[in-house]
């Protein structure tokens, strides 16, 4: 097969690329190791930031988000006693949006733009500093297929092929702690998501929809969700959430899904070795505290699709030339962010970062030089 962009990798990344590509005038082809409704059933990101909201709008993806998403203003930042609400528009002009990530593939997916061949095994990546890069893989009848192109865009995730193909520096940090997320099929208790500091250990009301909610408790490292029961998580939830405090109640329900995601920060840089190129967590991962990772992939393909645009069609090779710099300056923005917000509200067990800890959040509601800093970075 012959193309002009061989796509590795049809998470929101590579099937966004593709569209925007298409869109572009440039076709492509997506190779994923995983099937179809695996890949938009995976239970990932849920918040969107405006920029994103508006390149999937600009991007004729905004029927349904408009239609089913929830615009919020803010969130609510709390800690024992206290409940604060930032305000986004207020502080910074700019609100975010609840939609899940599975439906932002899905609006993809039915977007049919996107040649995909899914449940592909031991992908490969060939010549990628010369003009004709190519991928090799395995169908899943076992026949092998092979890519040639002009360029290669890695969009495989963190355990893909594409970053070890890239000769390059990685910047890592681990956190000594994990989320334990539910999905539970009930109205969320609150109008906003709540990020809430306790002594306990961090705890997050987010939701999916008026249905739907979903939320995070602080766990150790190694936990196995299994050992935390339905009852327990929601003992748990209620007091680092702060039920009864001020009357406001946290109302349990069924829980239908159960994990645990470790915390990791890490960029690679650069994000392109000859022709090819990486975009989403393929070249960098953030903890989910900041709510980035799904909207720093959506950056990376807006710059990306651009790029390749200018690059195959006019044979203008200065954006793609940018790229990895471009794309770094919001990563790293990213990075910062995500890791302020992780290491403020995440209990390390140390007093003296405790008390930290609450004087950091006392001055970001108290300031509105301190709230706005969140409010821009947050709502991007
Ligand atoms: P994805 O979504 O991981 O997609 C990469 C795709 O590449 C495929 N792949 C391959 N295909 C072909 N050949 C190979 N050898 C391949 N190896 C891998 C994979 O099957 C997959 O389909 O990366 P992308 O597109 O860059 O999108 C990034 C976002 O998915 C990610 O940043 C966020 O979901 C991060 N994240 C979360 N972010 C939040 O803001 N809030 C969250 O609650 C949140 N939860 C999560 C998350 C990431 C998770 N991962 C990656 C472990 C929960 C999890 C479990
Ligand atoms: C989510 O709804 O999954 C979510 C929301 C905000 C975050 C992280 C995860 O910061």
């Amino acid at each position: 097969m012959r193309t002009q962009v061989a796509i590795i990798g049809a998470g929101p990344a590579g099937l966004l690329l593709a569209h925007l590509l298409a869109r572009g005038g440039v076709a492509a082809i997506v190779v994923e190791t995983r099937s179809q409704q695996y890949v938009a059933a995976r239970i990932r990101a849920g918040i969107l930031e405006q920029s994103s909201v508006s390149l999937l709008t600009e991007a004729g993806l905004g029927d349904r988000l408009h239609a089913q998403g929830q615009e919020h203003r803010g969130i609510y930042l709390q800690w024992p006693g206290q409940r604060h609400h930032l305000d986004f528009m207020d502080l910074a002009g700019r609100s975010v949006w609840v939609y899940g990530q599975t439906e932002v593939q899905k609006d993809l997916v039915a977007a049919g733009t996107a040649e995909v061949i899914y449940e592909v095994s031991g992908t490969a990546l060939h010549d990628v500093t010369t003009d004709r890069p190519y991928v090799t893989f395995t169908e899943s009848d076992g026949k092998p297929g092979r890519i040639d192109a002009d360029v290669i865009a890695g969009c495989d995730g963190s355990f893909g092929p594409s970053r070890h193909a890239v000769p390059s520096r990685a910047f890592e940090r681990t956190y000594p702690y994990s989320w334990l997320g539910i999905l539970a099929e009930v109205a969320p208790s609150t109008d906003e998501l709540i990020y809430a500091w306790h002594p306990g250990g961090f705890a997050l009301h987010s939701m999916r929809s008026p249905t739907v909610s979903r939320l995070y408790l602080q766990v150790p490292n190694g936990t196995d969700p299994s050992a935390w029961s339905d009852r327990q998580i929601w003992d748990e939830l209620a007091k680092r959430l702060g039920h009864g405090q001020d009357g406001w109640k946290l109302t349990p329900g069924p829980i239908t899904g159960k994990s645990v995601l470790p915390m990791r920060s890490y960029v690679q840089t650069p994000m392109r070795h000859g022709r090819l190129f990486l975009a989403g967590d393929a070249a960098h991962i953030v903890p989910p505290t900041g709510a980035k990772g799904l909207n720093l992939a959506i950056r990376d393909v807006a710059l990306l699709s651009r790029a390749l645009v200018a690059l195959l069609r006019s044979k203008d090779p200065r954006l793609a030339g940018a790229y990895s710099d471009t794309a770094l300056q919001r990563v790293w923005r990213c990075t910062h962010f995500s890791w302020w917000m992780t290491t403020m509200l995440h209990t390390s067990g140390d007093p003296f970062d405790a008390q930290l800890q609450l004087s950091q959040l006392r001055w970001v509601v108290s300031s509105r030089a301190g709230a706005a800093g969140l409010a821009e970075n947050y709502a991007g």
